[in-house]
């Protein structure tokens, strides 16, 4: 996108001030993410503008509703307990000269622009157990504020998003088809996958017979949707909103195991190096509790442990699924990308099985009577 084009982008919002440029920003699989920074007397200030993924996201006004809706719902929750740099606590949209959330291009594409959370980063791997903690606290936390949330319920903007049978079928078609042979080259992670069938369909039938409740739920909780102050360490704010629909919470805390457990990034080709680390797990369920511990049913915490399992080989599958597809839904930066992805989830899906008992002690000696 070259620097005219994001400055008549630009120029459809009411943000103060004069553009002076733009640059692709952070390591989202999905949407197209650009730093813009205006000039507003005399001192530079970020924006974030992002082109919202069409081929992922099929209505994308329902879904800037839903972001609009919980962006100010959590606004105003913040605001009526008072908590001070709430700028920095809740995403905030830019409207458009017009007064909407989102400007349609001549494409038809679909742009939108938020406040920039200033003085903190998002980590695709961790670098302390404290941080593990604040994320799932940060995460829970959403998941808090999303519970007095007024009806109607959220747009599903992802229909079947973590309905395991529905990925599980979706590979075996990818599988069937395999249009670029590639199956050939994933022999022990398709063996592995086949292998695994059974857990896919344990969360859905719990949700069928009324055990697990569905709730508002965030639905992409890698650590990267988090921003962590840089000064104070804080999980300040919650970003990446597009998948929050009715799910459930398991669903969420499955996805901080997946991205903070390992030590190293979601598409190392370090395999001997990807584990589940006892001691961030420790971390990311006492800080879950901390926040969420509260509203969370004997039900929910009971599938803790296998959340991180399931979401762990869900995602594996879905990355497995794209590269026998040929990369055409996850953003790839090399060839062989998205079987690298799949090899680290479902080595940690190893990892995890194999300390399954550890990880149920932790859970017992954290929430005690749960
Ligand atoms: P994707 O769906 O592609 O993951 P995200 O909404 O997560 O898109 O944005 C991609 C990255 O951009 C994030 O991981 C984060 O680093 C950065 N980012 C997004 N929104 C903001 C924001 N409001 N302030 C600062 N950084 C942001
Ligand atoms: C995508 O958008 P991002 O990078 O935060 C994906 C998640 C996957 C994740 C794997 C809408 O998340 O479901 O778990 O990649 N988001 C969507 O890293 O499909
Ligand atoms: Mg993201």
């Amino acid at each position: 996108m070259s620097l005219v084009d994001l400055r008549a982008l630009a120029a459809q919002f009411s943000v103060p001030g004069t553009f002076i440029d733009g640059r692709a920003h952070g390591s989202g699989h999905i949407n197209d993410t650009y730093a813009l920074r205006f000039d507003q007397d005399g001192n530079p200030v970020r924006y974030i503008l992002q082109l919202v993924n069409q081929a992922v996201f099929k209505n994308v006004p329902a879904l800037m509703e839903n972001v609009d809706r919980v962006t100010r719902h959590i606004n105003a929750s913040l605001e009526a307990r008072n908590v001070p740099d709430r700028s920095r606590r809740a995403l905030t949209l830019i409207p458009t000269h017009d007064g909407a959330v989102y400007h349609v291009d001549q494409n038809g594409e679909h742009w939108r622009v938020y406040r920039f959370i200033e003085a903190a980063t998002s980590y695709d791997v961790l670098t302390s157990h404290g941080q593990a903690y604040e994320v799932a606290r940060a995460f829970g936390a959403l998941q808090g504020m999303l519970a007095d949330l007024p009806d109607p319920p959220l747009h599903e903007t992802i229909p079947k998003f973590h309905d395991g049978p529905a990925r599980f079928g979706a590979f075996l078609d990818a599988l069937e088809r395999d249009p670029l042979n590639r199956a050939v080259d994933a022999k022990p992670e398709i063996t592995f996958l086949l292998d695994h069938e059974a857990a896919f369909s344990r969360l859905p039938s719990l949700i069928e017979s009324g055990v697990l409740p569905l709730r508002a739920t965030h639905n992409d909780c890698k650590i990267n949707n988090v921003m962590i102050d840089d000064a104070t360490g804080e999980g300040i704010c919650v970003i990446d909103l597009d998948t929050l629909m009715p799910g459930l919470t398991l669903y969420d805390f499955g996805d901080m195991v997946r991205t903070s457990t390992c030590p190293v990034a979601e598409d190392s080709r370090e395999l001997d190096r990807v584990r589940m680390d006892l001691d961030r797990f420790k971390a990311l369920v006492r800080g879950y509790l901390s926040s969420a511990g509260e509203f969370l049913t004997p039900a929910e915490r009971a599938h803790l442990v296998f959340s991180g399992k399931i979401i762990t080989l869900t995602i594996g599958a879905r990355f497995l699924t794209d590269y026998l597809l040929g990369d055409t839904y996850f953003k790839i930066h090399r060839p062989g990308h998205n079987l690298d992805r799949c090899r680290v989830q479902f080595e940690l899906v190893r990892s995890i099985t194999r300390q399954k008992a550890a990880m149920e002690v932790v859970v017992a000696e954290t929430f005690p009577g749960g």
